[in-house]
């Protein structure tokens, strides 16, 4: 075995365990399996639609919380301005957001329930009215909105998915670093 075989061998076994560490630092949101699931939206991802619909509908899997500050509902224009037209209505396993319009383009919709097992779930979609719409610019909003969250826990969940990935990055370059460090002083040994 050459040296550099035995180190390309070093690095995908320290790729696989960087994967395992990764595995396990997710681990808490492994637990999801519990959590309610949407079921249906509608509009439904990446419909088109002729018209402004006037509400949003979520349908999971299970009823919702009907706690105060529960469910959390955003939607958004290409322009980022907001488009939910008061507070989301919890009615069992739906959840009804009523928005304004009209609306031209891309629609990009932000949720959070806290689902049947007391755990917060959240995602987000697009739609589109008239043609499809610039989804790219709408995501930017997305970006603005985590931003808000950062300094609330009662965000989208994008906080722990942020820290989630810094961790993840930093176990896999630390592997992937003492990997390279030790496949260099057995470079030099032989
Ligand atoms: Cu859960």
């Amino acid at each position: 075995m050459s040296s550099t075989t035995r180190r390309a061998s070093r690095l995908s076994g320290a790729i696989a365990g960087a994967a395992v560490a990764a595995l396990l630092l997710l681990s808490p949101t492994a637990t999801a399996a519990a959590h309610d699931a949407l079921l249906a939206s509608d509009p439904a991802p990446d419909d088109v639609l002729g018209t402004t619909p006037d509400k949003i509908t979520l349908t999971f899997s299970d009823a919702a919380s009907t706690e105060p500050g529960a469910t959390e509902f955003a939607a958004f224009d290409e322009e980022c301005s907001p488009l939910a037209s008061g507070e989301p209505v919890v009615d069992g396993n739906t959840v009804t957001q009523a928005i304004s319009g009209p609306v031209e383009g891309a629609v990009l919709v932000q949720w959070k329930v806290v689902s049947s097992d007391g755990h917060p779930i959240s995602d987000e979609y697009t739609f589109s009215v008239g043609e499809e719409g610039k989804v790219a610019a709408v995501e930017q909003c997305g970006e603005s909105l985590a931003e808000q969250a950062e300094g609330s826990s009662e965000g989208f969940n994008a906080v722990p998915y942020a820290v989630g990935g810094a961790l993840i990055f930093t176990a896999v370059g630390v592997v992937i670093a003492v990997a390279i460090v030790r496949g260099r002083r057995g470079a030099t040994k032989e």
